[in-house]
């Protein structure tokens, strides 16, 4: 079995957090586990959809999906979160929030230069071309962890050690 948990992804746009955060999910679900994932692409098509990108606005954002990732680590389910979650403050936010015992801060690394090559979305060719401004990386901030519990290297390590890794540790944290 597993306890309840929360793993927060966090990363540049295109690092690999929501492909990593949905193979997870696949796997565990096949070892029983009941999972849920929030990633910010879909929060914000419902949940946090009155909000932009703002630094004020992804603070916000970033808060009430830690207030609902509490709510159902607190019953039972193993949280995937998948948010690029810019700033440290609000990262510290979501693991005071969420209590040190269920969070793990988990970052998705990857360069600048690798995360814009991908560019599943254009996103990135529209922020250069200026057509997209406030855009994580190109001209919006991102904090590096100064101290996650995990660092996955999707630059270096290919989709199935990537995953491998993830995985292994989530057993190590969260089973019982
Ligand atoms: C960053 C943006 C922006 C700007 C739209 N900056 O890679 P995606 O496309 O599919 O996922 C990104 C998503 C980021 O939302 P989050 O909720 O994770 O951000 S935060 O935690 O900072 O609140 C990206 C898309 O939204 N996107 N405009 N300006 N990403």
């Amino acid at each position: 079995g597993h306890t309840g948990g929360v793993l927060w992804l966090t990363g540049l746009s295109g690092s690999g957090k929501s492909t990593l955060s949905l193979a997870l999910e696949e796997q565990l679900f096949e070892q029983g586990w009941r999972t849920v994932v929030l990633d910010g692409d879909r929060v914000r098509g419902g949940l946090s959809s009155d909000l932009g990108f703002a630094p004020e606005d992804r603070t916000e954002n970033v808060r009430r999906v830690a207030e609902t990732a509490k709510l159902l680590s607190d019953s039972g389910l193993l949280v995937i979160v998948a948010l690029i979650s810019p700033e440290r403050s609000q990262r510290a936010d979501a693991r005071r929030i969420i209590g040190d015992a269920a969070f793990r801060e988990i970052y998705i690394e990857a360069d600048i230069a690798t995360c814009a090559a991908r560019d599943p979305k254009g996103l990135y060719a529209r922020a250069k071309a200026r057509k997209l401004t406030g855009f994580t990386g190109v001209d919006s901030a991102y904090e590096p962890p100064l101290a996650p519990e995990l660092v996955v290297d999707t630059a270096s390590l290919d989709s199935t050690a990537s995953l491998a890794r993830l995985a292994d540790y989530t057993d190590s944290q969260f089973s019982c």
